[in-house]
């Protein structure tokens, strides 16, 4: 197949490229650019991008991505076939010779290949490639900011456009992580300090919008990584918008809040999605299949640890009503518990090491079930090894830290000499697999929720209840 492409490309080009250099003997030195994409779901932002980048010189080169080189470099959900995408490049009349990129390395290569004299790209990729500055001129083009839906009507699917709410850190970390998720694009940012929005907005070359209901009216989706208090108010003003919703978790704090949002999800016909990373990995998938095919006979005990050690000054220990160790990492804790054990526990317990504000510093969960116990512990002031066991019946599982981003196990048995080793990638920040799968499931119309069921994300909501009012009467 792809030597078919290159056949096909090459003998178009080939000619191309002939009649182009008797054209500009004795002129000037033609000059080359050269710039490479996937070009999935072409659009405007993909059109202007090889208009300027054919205006910076004589000749372009365009690099359309395999599918298998996206997967490797980690780019998920791209729906057109490189065909298609060609042929969309194409279609622009601003290539003058398209070439396959398959592999990371080649764009080193290619330059010196064609002799090119300019590489450029959008500036979502600011720096990244400025290692090329020594065989070439590098040039990052402004990215365009809003993608209106003119150019995808007649597409299949459209590009999804999400919205922020609230900009802290796990919003820096979502922005790289949305682009490479092909079929989403982050459209503007929303926050009450309009200040901060507009510093944001800057940085991530989006818009800021002060009135929410402007804000609401450019997107598809919002992503809410607002503080915890806020997440509640916002999932409910967003669904009765009409906008599907992926809330950071923990989504919400109380259980009746976490049934309500769902209801008024399907009654919006919009999806509702609490985003605990760890649940939508592949590794993490791989684990929870392995664990329940029986290897290790009937699961017994769950232990997961998480600690992560903050400044005595941070958010996480100082905000005295929803900080702390467990609403802090709690949902990622209690996570492979609730996947493994179900959410049908006789009894629970909470004990906490407190600091002198009164936060937990150190938590534990000890939960009871019908068949087996389960033990949740996590920690911002103290330090312990972070690890996921699993004991079954017949042999244990063992991930070691960070087990939250799932990319090693091993299966150990009665005979110590027997051990079972598996891995599976997880890449970056690990976001983009749950924002792949958010994407999916509201392309798709898909109900099946089975990474992280409705029933799971409410019973965790309950636990989280449930600790406020006995550790903090709230
Ligand atoms: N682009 C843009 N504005 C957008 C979206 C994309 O200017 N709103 C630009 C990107 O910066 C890139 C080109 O369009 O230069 C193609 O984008 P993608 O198809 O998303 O490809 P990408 O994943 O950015 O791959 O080797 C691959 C390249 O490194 C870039």
């Amino acid at each position: 197949m792809l030597d078919l492409i290159r056949n096909y490309l090459k003998n178009i080009n080939r000619v191309r490229y002939e009649i182009i250099c008797l054209s500009n003997i004795g002129r000037r030195k033609m000059v080359k650019v050269i710039t490479y994409g996937t070009f999935d779901l072409f659009h405007e932002g993909h059109y202007r991008l090889l208009q300027r980048a054919k205006a910076l010189g004589d000749y372009l080169i365009v690099g359309v991505t395999t599918e298998n080189y996206d997967k490797a470099r980690g780019k998920l959900g791209v729906v057109d076939s490189v065909i298609t995408r060609i042929e969309n490049v194409k279609k622009t009349g601003f290539a003058d010779e398209v070439i396959i990129e398959e592999s990371a390395g080649q764009k080193f290569n290619d330059i010196k290949k064609y002799h090119v004299d300019i590489f450029t790209v959008g500036s979502d990729w600011t720096g990244y490639f400025d290692y090329l500055n020594d065989c070439c001129k590098v040039v990052y083009l402004e990215r365009t900011r809003n993608i209106s839906s003119t150019m995808l009507r007649e597409q299949r699917h459209r590009i999804m456009r999400i919205g922020i709410i609230g900009n802290g850190r796990i919003a820096n970390r979502f922005i790289p992580e949305v682009r490479l998720v092909s079929g989403i694009s982050v459209q503007g940012v929303y926050n009450p300090h309009s200040h901060s929005a507009r510093q944001f907005a800057k940085k991530w070359e989006i818009d800021a919008y002060e009135d929410i209901e402007q804000f609401y009216c450019a997107v598809d989706a919002v992503y809410i990584a607002s503080p915890h208090k806020t997440h509640y108010g916002y999932i409910i003003e967003a669904l009765k918008h009409g906008k599907h919703v992926l809330c950071e978790k923990p989504m919400v704090l109380q259980k009746n809040q976490a049934v309500e949002a769902y209801v008024c999800a399907k009654e919006h016909g919009v999806v509702l999605f609490e985003g605990i990373k760890t649940a939508y990995c592949p590794g993490f998938q791989k684990l929870l299949g392995i664990a329940c095919s029986g290897v290790i006979g009937n699961i017994r005990n769950v232990e997961a640890c998480f600690t992560k050690l903050e400044h005595k000054d941070s958010r996480e220990l100082t905000d005295l009503r929803y900080g702390g160790s467990f609403i802090e990492l709690g949902s990622y804790v209690m996570l492979p518990i609730l996947k493994l054990m179900g959410v049908d526990y006789e009894r629970f317990f909470f004990d906490s090491i407190k600091g002198d504000n009164g936060l937990d510093l150190f938590t534990k969960v000890t939960l009871r079930y019908k068949t087996g116990l389960a033990t949740a512990t996590c920690g911002l002031g103290v330090k312990s090894e972070g690890r996921l066991l699993i004991a079954g019946t017949k042999g244990y599982i063992v991930v070691e830290a960070p087990w939250w981003k799932t990319s090693y196990f091993e299966v150990h048995y009665e005979d110590v000499g027997r051990v079972d080793k598996y891995s599976e990638v997880f890449l970056g920040e690990g976001l983009r697999y749950e924002i792949g799968e958010f994407l999916f499931r509201i392309n798709r119309g898909v109900k099946d929720d089975f990474k992280l069921t409705r029933g799971e994300s409410v019973a965790l909501a309950g636990i989280m209840e449930q600790f406020l009012k006995e550790m903090r009467g709230i």
